[in-house]
């Protein structure tokens, strides 16, 4: 019972299935043994813990819905999301890591490469023994990754790789990067990088306030060789990356509520324990007022995010959808943390809690895999028709 106290207020629990809770459960209870007694120490000393790769892998964490035939678990898109929920009720980093291998390296190999790519690489992917980056983002091409510099000139026996990448989750530690560039013609591939490389370098990027048990840093490309059948062929344009973003920012969403329900149910216990003007601070208005909007608003994120799964799992979400959800729930879950963290007082910007931890890497959380304006810029597009980016 002590694995369930998280927030379940419309009985969403009925609309799973038993394969969803177990893998919820599992992971669940992985999360509370393995990262949240060391998550803390790790943020504070800026260092991502290696040591939870091989868990994160038998939890389903990477590839939860890859086809079991290249070593991923084979399960649906809600079960991929409560994967993704709980794993970032630890902490928004190790999602993030979670993130970047499944829907950011193993689905464009799944979807976009050669078989032998693929029994190369998912296999390997899918226990943590290799682990991926992806390289879209550059220091001049963020929001508008199409207008992108980083390009390849085709040799003959090979392709020779200049430009760099910046903002990398996983870099500095990656065996191989998928990395989009563009052919002499301007077309946007994806090609496989492997660490070892000659002219290939990941340097860290130090001193962030955000996500800061994830190691984030360069991809930097000076005349990297990279042999022809590492081309990723089953998909070329700025619509290939954009299909890996579509996948991990549905699994943001559902991310986005695990680090809003860790923070709720901080503030609530803590509500009932600290006593103010002799009562519980949880028996004051003012607090049961934010008690009760954060219930609200994770009820919310949790319906539209189930339906959404329901949509994927149909083939049916769109992007625009996804855009919703995505940005719905991170301002949802940076607000309650915001909101959490004052609940606490003093003793809320310590360590000893969670919430200023996760109220950090939300900032990370509402700028990467678009920004928060970019996707009200996706929404609005869908429902005028004018792209308002250009
Ligand atoms: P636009 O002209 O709209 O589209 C270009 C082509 O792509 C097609 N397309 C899609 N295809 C598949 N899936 C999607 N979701 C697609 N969206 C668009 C589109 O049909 C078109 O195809 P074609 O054949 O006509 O060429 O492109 P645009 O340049 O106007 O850009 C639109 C915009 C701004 C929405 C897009 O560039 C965007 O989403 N920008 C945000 C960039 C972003 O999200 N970067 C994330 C980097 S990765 C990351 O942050 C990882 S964080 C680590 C972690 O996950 O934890
Ligand atoms: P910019 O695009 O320069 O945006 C600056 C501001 O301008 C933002 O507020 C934005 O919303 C606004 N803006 C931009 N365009 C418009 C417009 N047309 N109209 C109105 N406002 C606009 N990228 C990867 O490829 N792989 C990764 O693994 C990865 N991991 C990351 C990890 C972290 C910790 C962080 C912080 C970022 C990561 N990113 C990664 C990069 C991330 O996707 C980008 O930071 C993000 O897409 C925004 O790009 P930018 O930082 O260049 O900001």
């Amino acid at each position: 019972p002590d694995l369930f106290q998280s927030p379940d207020y419309y009985l969403l629990d009925d609309l799973l299935t038993e394969e969803h809770k177990l893998v919820r459960d599992a992971a669940r209870a992985w999360v509370k043994k393995e990262v949240s007694p060391i998550i803390e120490d790790y943020a504070q000393r800026a260092e991502f813990p290696k040591q939870i790769i091989k868990g994160l892998g038998e939890i389903g964490g990477f590839g939860p819905y890859i086809p079991v035939e290249y070593g991923g678990a084979g399960l649906d898109q809600i079960s991929y999301g409560l994967i993704m929920q709980e794993i970032e009720r630890g902490d928004s980093g190790v999602r993030s890591t979670s993130s970047v291998q499944s829907s950011l390296v193993m689905y464009p190999i799944w979807k976009y490469g050669t078989e032998e790519q693929r029994q190369k690489y998912l296999p390997k992917l899918a226990t943590g023994e290799w682990m991926g980056c992806f390289g879209l983002t550059e220091p001049d091409h963020g929001s508008n990754p199409g207008g992108m510099v980083t390009n390849f000139k085709d040799m003959g026996d090979h392709y020779l790789l200049n430009g760099a990448k910046m903002w990398i989750s996983n870099a500095p530690f990656a065996q191989i990067a998928v990395v989009w560039a563009k052919n002499e013609e301007g077309r946007i591939h994806g090609l496989i990088v492997e660490r070892g490389m000659e002219g290939f370098s990941t340097p860290e990027t130090h001193n962030k306030w955000s996500l800061r048990a994830s190691a984030t840093g360069e991809l930097i490309f000076d005349n990297v060789k990279v042999p022809r059948e590492n081309l990723l062929p089953g998909k070329s344009g700025l619509g290939a990356p954009l299909g890996c973003l579509d996948s991990a920012r549905y699994g943001i969403a559902w991310g986005a509520i695990g680090a809003a329900m860790d923070c709720y149910d901080t503030a609530l216990r803590y509500s009932k324990e600290r006593i103010q003007f002799d009562k519980p601070i949880g028996a004051t208005q003012l607090q049961q007022k934010k008690l009760a909007e954060m219930i609200t608003e994770i009820t919310k994120a949790q319906l539209l995010t189930w339906r959404l799964g329901v949509l994927r799992n149909e083939g049916r979400a769109t992007t625009a959808q996804i855009s919703m959800a995505k940005r719905n729930n991170v301002e949802m879950a940076i607000n309650i943390a915001r909101e959490a963290r004052q609940m606490l007082g003093g003793m809320g910007i310590t360590g000893e809690y969670s919430i200023m931890r996760h109220m950090m890497n939300l900032e990370s959380v509402i700028t990467y895999e678009g920004t928060h304006d970019i996707h009200l810029l996706i929404t609005g597009m869908d429902v005028t028709g004018f792209p308002a980016f250009k």
